[in-house]
């Protein structure tokens, strides 16, 4: 099947221009004018209209096990709302119990990923430590396809990475020349604030960011920075929810160390009054960890993407329904922590972003797709309209628009944190691996249709330069 774009303006991280796109096998052909096609070839007809690389959302949690259910977005469901919304691959997670084999654990998320609609990848958490972690993390690397690694330094007594597991996975990453990321915020403060808001009384999800404040969120930014830095590796932070945490990124990256961050769509735009709606339901449909923050946080957030000292945005994709969430009802550290957003991230950034003026297209291109493609190794493969990139599109209507509405979304959620919201950009067409899946509201899915991608590891010598290298110079001083 071979598919013809005509008569829209392509629009990359680097710069835009009226061209066509021809597609053939699955891959971008031709870009340009005047282009020589098959008269058989499927017109989509795009004038007026943008022609950008799929999105790339890095953080998802597709049917998670997690605090005593299951999220309840599979990877059909989930990547068919990502295609609906002009996302084309997620990044996902594969998080072992602690205890649990990396590899066990990486199979089964395999496993359950095989009925995705588009392409996917995953990040390994590290929840624990031992010698066989040492080696499952040179196995993913080497014949998976694995080159990030994921730490939770929040959730103690369930998958929390102490200081000891973080230097190990760290060191080892450096070894195999793959990124670590961290979900920074401090457990311990958290666990110890939990504890003392429900001795108050304050049982309601209007504790939850009480109990996570920004001070949690950047004593743990810094000191993976710093653990990164002496280790000499680089680091990914993702959903930074704080200025507090942003200026540690900052001051990183003006010292010279590789740190990024990513901002979530839920972060940029959603402020913390969620946490005190007098229905519990919607209070706890928002309850996610970083919780949401004030206006202030939102526009320094902006100010980091504008600045290029956060680099991607995501969603964090984890769904639980109404009686799901329904477990905290007397407890707020019972709530299942997680919200929704794969289906919506590319328009409310649009909406909000460009249209705003505090985006460019390009800029938008770069936050929603070839950022994350270019720290996770998988650029120009994805994240560019180019020949020889695999033929994952979305054509944007900048004029489309919609009222965003759980009612009408095709998450698997009976929530959209964005309900209300009026967006303007909307996909019109959607393309994974050059299959039209989406189209003016009508998807054309089927299970099994994605594929998942290896994303090899970081050149050795661009991970060789750590700081871990100093110390092998230092030379005993010989004491008479
Ligand atoms: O922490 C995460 O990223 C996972 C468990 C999803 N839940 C959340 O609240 N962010
Ligand atoms: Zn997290
Ligand atoms: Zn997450």
């Amino acid at each position: 099947m071979s598919l013809f774009i005509r008569g829209g303006t392509v629009v990359n991280a680097d710069n835009s221009a009226r061209a066509d796109v021809y597609i053939e096998g699955g891959l971008i052909k031709a870009v340009g004018l005047d282009l020589i096609v098959p008269s058989d070839a499927d017109i989509i007809d795009a004038g007026g209209q943008y022609v950008m690389p799929g999105g790339i959302d890095p953080h998802t949690h597709m049917q998670l096990p997690f605090m005593g259910t299951v999220a309840s977005e599979d990877f059909y469901t989930g990547t068919a709302a990502a295609l609906a919304g002009g996302t084309t691959m997620i990044i996902d997670f594969v998080i072992p119990n602690p205890q649990q084999p990396l590899m066990e654990a990486y199979q089964i998320w395999r496993g359950w990923a095989e009925k995705a609609c588009a392409d996917y990848s995953f990040h390994v958490a590290v929840t624990w430590w031992d010698d066989s972690v040492h080696a499952d993390m040179a196995q993913l690397v080497k014949e998976e396809g694995v080159n990030s690694f994921k730490h939770f330094m929040a959730y103690k007594n369930a998958i929390m990475a102490e200081d000891e597991v973080l230097y190990n996975s760290f060191s080892r990453a450096l070894d195999l020349g793959a990124m670590p990321t961290v979900h920074a915020e401090n457990g311990e403060m958290v666990f110890q604030l939990q504890k003392k808001l429900l001795e108050m009384g304050m049982t309601g999800p209007e504790a939850h960011p009480l109990s996570r404040p920004p001070a949690a969120e950047a004593e743990a930014a810094n000191r993976a920075i710093r653990l990164a830095e002496v280790i000499g590796v680089p680091l990914y932070l993702v959903h930074v929810s704080t200025q507090d945490a942003l200026d540690e990124i900052s001051k990183a990256r003006a010292r010279g160390q590789r740190v990024y961050g990513e901002a979530l769509a839920g972060h940029l735009l959603i402020d913390d009054s969620v946490y005190r709606h007098p229905d519990f339901e919607v209070a706890a449909a928002h309850v996610m960890s970083p919780p949401f923050r004030s206006k202030e946080h939102q526009a320094a957030l902006w100010q980091g993407l504008q600045s290029g000292n956060l680099q991607t945005t995501a969603t964090d994709h984890c769904c639980f329904c109404a009686d799901q969430k329904a477990a905290g009802k007397d407890d707020f550290t019972l709530i299942p922590n997680g919200t929704a957003g794969v289906e919506d991230r590319l328009t409310v950034l649009w909406t909000n972003g460009v249209t705003t003026g505090k985006l460019t297209m390009e800029e938008f291109v770069a936050v929603t797709s070839t950022n994350s493609a270019k720290i996770f190794n998988i650029y120009p493969r994805k994240g560019v309209i180019r020949a020889g990139a695999d033929a994952d599109i979305v054509v944007w209507d900048p004029a489309a628009s919609k009222v965003i509405s759980a009612k009408t979304h095709k998450q698997n959620i009976d929530f959209n944190i964005f309900e209300g919201m009026k967006v303007t950009g909307l996909a019109s067409h959607t393309i994974s691996a050059g299959q039209l899946r989406y189209k003016n509201g009508e998807l054309m899915t089927r299970p099994g249709t994605g594929s998942y991608i290896k994303r090899s590891a970081f050149q050795p010598v661009f991970h060789a330069l750590g700081k871990i290298a100093d110390t092998h110079k230092a030379k005993p001083v010989k004491r008479t």
